[in-house]
């Protein structure tokens, strides 16, 4: 790096100082107040610069809005924690002197990069992203000051969708559904329909018996409800866990019509490896139905990366947290192999069963996003299946009794209409797909004390929140409450204010 580029940094990053006093971290997906990331943003940018420069392909830079309060933000970056966390200029130039110098990024000869930035609609995205743009156009400055030439440069067709207010409703709009306007993610959208199970704002005794899907601001979380009659505001859910069931059922139906397709020798030539993932927050009645239809099913810790790599390791992998949050994923190999096979089946059998079903599964595949949940596409694919199966959303309910769960979370203080107190969520370290604190001592044992009839509780560490999140089952509702109640408070005791 010359002197021009360190002092253009110097002073360009002097004019985004770090919130003090304050340790930013990446977690599921790394996220605070939007008032407090104006310095992260503007490094992000640095650190997509510098990926375009090493790549010389365009990068993309999202601010989004994905199921958190209007007042969160964030950047999805695990490597810029470093970056977002130096306390000064100095320090960031010589951080930004080291990565060049690690990745062997060439600063002098290249001649520009391109950086998209793409933001949603809450309040705080205008000032972020000038704080974005105003760093491409710094950096499109250092770029410009090197030396150029060297480097190369059911039945029933309603249905009724809450879309968070952000940007899944603004698409939906095109498809001409219901909407109104409101405060991103405030009691609307999927986190919240999920976890209060309530009706969202603005839905009520007009959407009485009929289909409902709620999407989160990204449009990568989605559940299904419907409010039953006589209902003040309580709803049916089908979550992800239900939503997961829906489409395995779907899958493997098809899968075992083709697998009556035998080859010359009389053989099923490919037996497809159907596997399914969930988390801990999966519903234990889920996973038990699940395994009964006899399906391969893994639990993995939260977060999509997790089981996105889980589900990569089947032909057809179907992963959902019962957030909503999952897709379903082909291997490549298996996908090559139903087409060959579809079309050896049109010439011979076409209009037969056999064939029916492999088209269906390539339908599916070509529908879903693989690449990451994508509410819109899965929206479709629900409808379709209800369609095909013939079955009502009461009916789809109907697959298994869930176990009443209970959550709840403990806060870092500032949130003041909070009861139990966390002052370090990163003292709390699980193991076992999240079932078990290893860490804070005492906590885990004191937990596992607390019995109620089949209950069962864990807590960890929210991802996206400075929260401890706590989830409870039980037998009951009373009891899936108080035995969330009785482990808020034991989180309290040993990571509250009493604990430090
Ligand atoms: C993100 C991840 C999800 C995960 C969620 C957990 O959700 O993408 O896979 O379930 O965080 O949040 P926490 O760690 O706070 O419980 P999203 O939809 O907001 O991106």
């Amino acid at each position: 790096m010359n002197e021009d580029q360190r002092s253009l940094l110097l002073s360009s990053s002097s004019r985004f100082p770090p919130p003090q006093g304050v340790k930013l971290s990446y977690g599921t997906a790394g996220r605070a107040g939007a008032s407090i990331l104006q310095s992260t943003v503007y490094r992000v940018g640095i650190l997509a610069a510098l990926r375009a420069l090493k790549t010389q392909s365009v990068i993309g830079l999202m601010i989004t809005t994905s199921h958190n309060k209007v007042s969160d933000n964030g950047v999805k970056e695990p490597f810029a924690d470093t970056f977002a966390n130096a306390p000064d200029p100095q320090q960031l130039v010589h951080l930004i002197a080291e990565f060049v110098e690690n990745e062997k990024i060439t600063l002098d000869g290249a001649k520009s990069v391109e950086i998209l930035l793409a933001r949603n609609t809450r309040p705080s995205e205008e000032s972020l992203v000038e704080a974005a743009k105003h760093l491409s156009s710094s950096f499109r400055c250092l770029v410009d000051l090197i030396p150029s030439g060297t480097h190369p440069n059911d039945v029933d067709d309603k249905l009724v969708v809450d879309g968070a207010d952000v940007v899944g409703g603004e698409k939906l709009e095109l498809l001409k559904t219901m909407l109104t306007a409101g405060v991103p993610n405030e009691g609307v959208g999927a986190d919240y329909v999920q976890k209060e199970k309530v009706v969202p704002c603005s839905f009520g005794s007009q959407d009485v018996g009929i289909r409902c899907a709620s999407l989160d601001g990204d449009a990568d979380r989605l559940v299904y409800f419907i409010v039953p009659s006589g209902s003040s505001n309580k709803i049916e859910l089908d979550n992800g866990d239900n939503i997961l069931s829906l489409f395995a059922i779907f899958i493997k139906e098809q899968l075992s019509i083709l697998s009556k397709e035998k080859d010359v020798n009389g053989n099923n030539d490919y037996q497809c490896r159907l596997g399914i993932v969930q988390t801990t927050y999966a519903n234990g009645a889920s996973m038990d139905y699940l395994k009964q239809l006899g399906l391969e099913v893994t639990c993995t810790p939260t977060g999509v990366k997790y089981l996105h790599e889980k589900a990569a390791e089947y032909d057809i992998g179907i992963y959902f947290e019962a957030n909503g949050h999952g897709t379903i994923l082909f291997s490549e190999h298996y996908l090559r192999w139903l087409e060959t096979r579809t079309t050896e089946l049109s010439d011979v059998a076409k209009g037969l069963e056999q064939h029916k079903a492999a088209l269906r599964i390539l339908a599916v595949s070509e529908l879903i996003n693989q690449a990451v949940g994508d509410a819109l596409s899965e929206v479709l694919l629900v409808e379709a299946i209800l369609k095909h199966m013939g079955w009502s959303i009461q009916r789809w309910n109907e697959f298994y009794q869930d176990l009443p769960s209970r959550q709840l979370k403990a806060s870092f203080l500032g949130h003041l209409s909070i009861l139990w107190i966390v002052m370090d969520r990163t003292a709390v370290v699980t193991e076992n797909a999240e079932t078990v604190a290893v860490t804070t001592p005492g906590i885990q044992e004191a937990i596992d004390a607390v019995k109620y009839p089949r209950g069962r509780c864990f807590i960890r560490p929210s991802g996206t929140e400075d929260v401890i999140r706590v989830y409870a089952k039980a037998s009951t509702q009373n009891a899936a409450d108080s035995l969330a109640n009785s482990v808020a408070e034991l989180v309290d005791r040993f990571l509250g204010f009493g604990s430090s």
